[in-house]
């Protein structure tokens, strides 16, 4: 935890492109890939938090949220979409979390949008 946070606090945005993420949503380097359309991948985290832990990445590069713009609307309507579904499909009937990190204070490790989903556990709050 205190790796993740430190490795976000250190970060650099404008050297980080392309990202890990934009390198496995153009199949470059591996990931366990558990969906995909035309607007997003999904795929394990290789870091989990909880019994399931997915993450819902949009193809567009968006750097993180405070870079999203009024366009994105649809985008980010469809990423909450896909994540509910894939909740379901991951049989997480008894709830789940999603979480966006945004910038240094968010804890953000990885400046390439998306949303972590995480269940098959009690959560608890607040987070740390
Ligand atoms: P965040 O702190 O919100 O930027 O979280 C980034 C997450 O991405 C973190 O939980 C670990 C995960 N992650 C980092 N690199 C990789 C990778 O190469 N593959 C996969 N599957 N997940 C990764």
């Amino acid at each position: 935890q205190d790796d993740e946070v430190s490795k976000a606090q250190t970060a650099q945005k404008l050297n980080q492109q392309p990202t890990i993420f934009s390198k496995i949503v153009d199949k470059k380097i591996p990931a366990d890939i558990i969906f995909e359309d035309n607007q997003c991948v999904v795929f394990r985290d290789v870091n989990p938090q909880g019994p399931v832990h997915f993450l819902v990445v949009p193809r567009k590069p968006i750097p993180g949220l405070s870079d999203v713009q009024d366009g994105d609307e649809l985008l980010l309507g469809h990423l909450l979409i896909v994540a509910k579904k894939m909740a379901e499909k991951e049989k997480l009937l008894d709830g789940y979390r999603l979480v966006i990190n945004n910038g240094r204070h968010g804890a953000q490790s990885v400046h390439h949008l998306h949303i972590h989903v995480i269940g098959g556990r009690q959560m608890n709050w607040p987070p740390g």
